[in-house]
Parts: C-alpha cells; structure tokens; sequence
C-alpha cells in the first residue's frame, strides 16, 4: 500500500491477504487513490462486498463501515442500507462471480432500477478464492479446474450487460491502466444512480497457471498488450478486434 494512503487502512492491517501477483492490491491502492483525490471522509463511505478473494479488498483493510455479506448479495446489502440512510456514499467491491453469477440477478435490476450505488467489479475470468472454477466471465476456451478441456461457453459482455439493464455509467478498465481507472471512480462517486466498473484484474494462481501464462508479469504484459481504447478500437477490423479488450467509459443517455 502507497504510504501516503495508510491512514485509510484500519489501524493494525500491515499486509494483504492476496497471493503475489494478483490485482486486487493494485485495485485496492487505486480505490483508495480516488476517494482521496475526492477528499470524502471515510466516515462518509460505506463499503459492502459478498465472498470471494475481491470481497477482501475493503474488509477488513478500510478504516470504514465494512458489511462483508452473503455470496452473490453484496448489492442487495448496499441497497438496503441506501434506502436506510441516503447521505451515505456506497460502494461495492466484489468479484465478477460474485456479482454476475450467483448475484447478476441482482446486479440487473439494480441498474434497471438506477439505484444510487458505484459497483466495482474486480474481474480475473475466475473463482479465484476457491479453486479456479470456471466463471461466466471466462473466455471461450480457458482451462479452469472444471473445464479441464477447455471453458465452452461465450463470456459475458459485462460492460453491454450492465448499460442494457439501464446504468446510466458504466466503464471498464485494466489494472495496468491506473490513472484512468482513478478517475474513472472518482466519476462514478460523483454521479447520481448506479455507476458499474469493470476492472481487469489478474489472477496469476489460478487462472494464469493454468493459461499458460510463466509468470505473473506476463499476465501485466498481456493486459497491457490487449487493452484498447474505444477510439483506437474504431480503426481495428473485427479480425485485429478478436484479441482485444476495448476499454473505456459507456454511457446511456
Ligand atoms: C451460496 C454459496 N455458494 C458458493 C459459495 C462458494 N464460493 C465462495 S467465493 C466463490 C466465487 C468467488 O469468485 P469471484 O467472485 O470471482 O471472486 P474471486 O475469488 O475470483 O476474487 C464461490 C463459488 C459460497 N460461499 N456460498
């Protein structure tokens, strides 16, 4: 964690509980990166995930109001207490699983319904927590602990999910993108309804080693390398587009 950003950590927490090489560090710093560029006080925060390894990012570590909820649930919580107390600025952290699998019902109509909430999706294709299983967000063709042979179905388009059900903000950014990604989460705290950020986070232990990815800084190099942005996307052809991830800001009107 950057220096300057330790008095947002709860007293006590000198580490993180991610493997070497995984994102959700970089996520984290980078969160905590907005809110101060904001100046919101923590006391002003309240931050809701569900289970699974990206649902560590604010708890424990965030010197705030934390709820770590129920697997899939984490917008269900974050509604509530919303409803409960509208002053309070609301955040969830959680991972693609948790928020598109067992919890996209509730991710849908919770953009359909443009409640007042900033979801971030701490993406790596996988349950990491638990042993590498296969996601909706795995790319066709990925090996997982249960699709040894290869994930055969499409991933979801999480960004289009997400502005098809109504958000009126939605982004997607890598973790090697992080001044853009900091802004873009300064943006989303910033506007009223639900905002939704896809965030591209590696995961070195259980989907790159089995990706055939040699090191985690390959997995860096390989976002680094894919990630476009929607203007460049504009010159690709659909051919040059089909290893690509086009990142940027998606907006309904
Ligand atoms: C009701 C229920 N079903 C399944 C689980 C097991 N489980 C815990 S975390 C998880 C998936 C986590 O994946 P993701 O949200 O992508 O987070 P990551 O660990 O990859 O950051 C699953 C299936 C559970 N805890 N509760």
């Amino acid at each position: 964690m950057a220096r300057d950003l330790e008095e947002y950590l709860r007293p006590g927490i000198d580490s993180t509980p991610f493997c070497p090489g995984c994102g959700h560090g970089i996520l984290m710093n980078l969160i905590l990166r907005a809110i101060d560029g904001l100046k919101i006080s923590m006391d002003e925060m309240l931050f809701v995930s569900g289970i699974g390894c990206a649902a560590w990012i604010p708890s424990p570590n965030f010197n705030a109001d934390t709820l770590h909820t129920l697997h899939g649930r984490a917008i269900v919580f974050a509604t509530g207490a919303k409803m409960f107390n509208p002053k309070l600025n609301v955040m969830v952290i959680s991972g693609d699983g948790d928020l598109t699998s067992i919890g996209g019902n509730h991710l849908i109509h919770a953009a359909r319904r443009n409640i007042d909430l900033t979801v971030i999706c701490a993406n790596n294709m996988i349950y990491g927590m638990t042993g590498g299983q296969v996601a909706s967000t795995s790319p066709l063709g990925a090996l997982t602990s249960t699709t040894m042979d290869g994930n055969r179905y499409r991933p979801f388009d999480l960004c289009k999910l997400v502005l098809g059900a109504g958000a009126p903000y939605v982004a997607r950014y890598s973790v090697t993108q992080p001044l853009l990604l900091v802004s873009a989460i300064k943006k989303s705290l910033g506007i009223h309804g639900f905002t939704f950020i896809e965030v591209l986070s590696p995961c070195p232990t259980q989907f790159g080693r089995r990706n055939r990815y040699d090191s985690s800084a390959d997995m860096l190099k390989n976002l680094m390398e894919r990630c476009i942005s929607r203007e460049e996307a504009d010159n690709f052809s659909d051919d040059e587009l089909k290893d690509k991830i086009v990142t940027g800001e998606f907006m309904n009107e």
